[in-house]
């Protein structure tokens, strides 16, 4: 078994779009791509039968500060790993807590060692140190793991994104002697995706880029950004650090965001998102679709027997009516949860298929503007 392979298939001329492929044990991805949701190791409302035949979606994500806390490394290991235990049998990237543990948890104490938190389940105390979180991905077995991180907040100061990035410098240092000395336990490889903050200050950003660039890992991530400051900085730190990351290591860039926002940064280089906005968004009856943004909660939808979405091959998009989908969110039936967290997926999957698409045809960047307009109406 074999580490991660990037291939680069295809740069686009008008931007700095690209396509490619990773190659992992558990198979192919091809990028740009989005990767749905599933924190604790169930995308929600979403069967796995699903995921593969209506979203097509071709990894998912799983939270470790979630799945560390509930069902627990014992019975994680007893099922031989993530894959066994919830029967995904393609890519799974795992997240590091370093993101939840600062969002979730009750009271919580970041030290040099680590990050002391109170679970939001119980109010247990637990501490996870880089080592740790590296000792729970290994047993979680994500064909990619990430790096622990301390994500400052959105707007702080200089001094705090800088302490915070040397910190999390230290702490990447930390998780590779502890990945580099431990082994894949489920007889594939496991790879190990540090990741970039910094703030919003462009000094910092080139340093983390820097750093981690020399580590010389399968693939790169940037973090600490869509934490609440303006979209346009989002951009702009998002474009600097693509210009500072090796051009032959997929780039990741963390819970981002609107499909506006994906295409955007797939024009900047990025080759891999995950965002809940397609789920949480969705059980809150807001729809993503090829014509635009629709509240199906709106009363205007009340007879509007026509398909979600007759633009996307899914069949749960295709089958049901806006006027039946609606009647089901007002009901608060489950079901109604389920197609509108389907719907949104498949949408995203579309989306970056697309973009792969143009990218691959030559005319991302056209594609990309006029997309951009139609995916923000509101409809
Ligand atoms: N770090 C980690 N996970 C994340 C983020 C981060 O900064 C973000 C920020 N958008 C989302 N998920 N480890």
């Amino acid at each position: 078994m074999a580490a991660l392979q990037f291939t680069l298939q295809h740069q686009d001329a008008g931007s700095k779009a690209r396509a490619g492929r990773i190659v992992t044990d558990h198979g192919e991805i091809q990028t740009p791509i989005f990767m749905p949701v599933g924190t604790v190791g169930s995308v929600k409302a979403v069967s796995q039968l699903q995921l593969e035949a209506e979203v097509k979606a071709q990894i998912i994500l799983g939270n470790t500060y979630h799945l560390y806390l509930r069902p627990g490394l014992e019975i994680l290991e007893a099922a031989g790993g993530l894959h066994r235990f919830n029967g995904w049998q393609r890519p799974i990237l795992t997240d590091s807590g370093g993101y939840q543990v600062f969002s979730l948890a009750g009271t919580r104490k970041i030290r040099e060692e680590g990050v002391t938190f109170q679970s939001h389940i119980d109010g247990s105390k637990h501490l996870f140190s880089p080592e740790y979180v590296m000792d729970i991905q290994r047993v979680i077995g994500g064909d990619i793991i990430m790096a622990f991180d301390e994500c400052p907040p959105g707007g702080s100061e200089y001094a705090y994104a800088r302490n915070s990035m040397e910190m999390t410098h230290r702490w990447l240092d930390r998780c590779l002697t502890r990945f580099n000395s431990t082994e894949d336990k489920y007889g594939y490889t496991q790879n190990l995706f540090p990741i970039v903050q910094g703030g919003t200050f462009k000094d910092l950003r080139q340093q983390s880029c820097e750093f981690i660039s020399s580590k010389e890992a399968t693939g790169n991530a940037i973090g600490g950004l869509s934490v609440g400051e303006p979209e346009p900085v989002m951009y702009e730190i998002c474009e600097w650090c693509c210009d500072h990351l090796p051009a032959q290591k997929p780039r990741y860039l963390m819970g981002v965001g609107t499909p506006w926002n994906i295409l955007e940064c797939i024009s900047m280089g990025i080759d891999m998102f995950d965002c809940v906005m397609p789920t949480r968004n969705g059980r809150n009856a807001m729809l993503f679709t090829t014509k635009g943004v629709i509240n199906i909660d709106n009363k205007k939808w009340e007879k509007d027997f026509s398909p979600i979405d007759d633009g996307l091959e899914c069949h749960t998009s295709n089958y049901y009516s806006k006027a039946y989908l609606r009647h089901l969110m007002k009901s608060k039936e489950i079901l109604g949860l389920s197609i509108a967290s389907i719907h949104n997926l498949a949408f995203y999957l579309w989306l970056v298929t697309e973009a792969r698409k143009h990218i691959i045809a030559g005319d991302f960047a056209s594609w990309k503007r006029e997309q951009v307009e139609v995916l923000k109406t509101r409809l």
